[in-house]
């Protein structure tokens, strides 16, 4: 079954329950199996940095959903728990899942292009990717340990 990674980012309200709440939302999904869960991470707000710091996680999902039906699940967590798009690009945020990758494919379509286009330079996202599998490839930006190591 192809095997998926999105990225988890909080840092308005109780963060630590959004995370856990949509991790639950997606196990309970009868579609998707939730294979791992990173740890979570306190980490400083990057792109817009006058907010405050978030927790960062990523979780493992085994799915028979493509790429478009996930990120439509995504989507509709993250509505249920709260989110909304008003305030800044990279603005603070109650809930925000990224579908970051999606086996070795690579999607490039209105709304969804994945790899993620910005996780070779987040290390809130690589982290815990390498913690769920230190050996992971990133299609086009190449080994998530070396993309890591590139950062300074
Ligand atoms: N998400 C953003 C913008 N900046 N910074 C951190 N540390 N963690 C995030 O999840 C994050 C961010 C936009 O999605
Ligand atoms: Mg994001
Ligand atoms: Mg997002």
């Amino acid at each position: 079954m192809p095997r998926a990674y999105v990225g988890l980012g909080s840092n308005v309200g109780d963060r630590e329950q959004m995370l856990w709440r949509a991790i639950h939302m997606l196990a309970f999904d009868p579609e998707v199996d939730v294979a791992a869960v990173s740890s979570i991470r306190e980490t400083d707000p990057v792109g817009f940095v006058d907010q405050p710091p978030f927790l960062n996680a990523a979780v493992a999902v085994e799915t028979e959903l493509g790429p478009q039906a996930l990120l439509e699940l995504l989507l509709s967590v993250e509505r249920e728990l709260g989110r909304t798009r008003e305030g800044p690009r990279f603005g603070p945020r109650t809930i925000d899942l990224d579908l970051l990758l999606y086996g070795d494919e690579v999607v490039d379509e209105p709304g969804l292009t994945v790899p993620h286009p910005r996780l070779h330079e987040r290390r809130f996202a690589l982290e815990p990717l390498a913690e769920l599998d230190p050996d992971l490839v990133v299609p086009g930006a190449g080994p998530v340990q070396a993309l890591l190591a590139g950062l300074q």
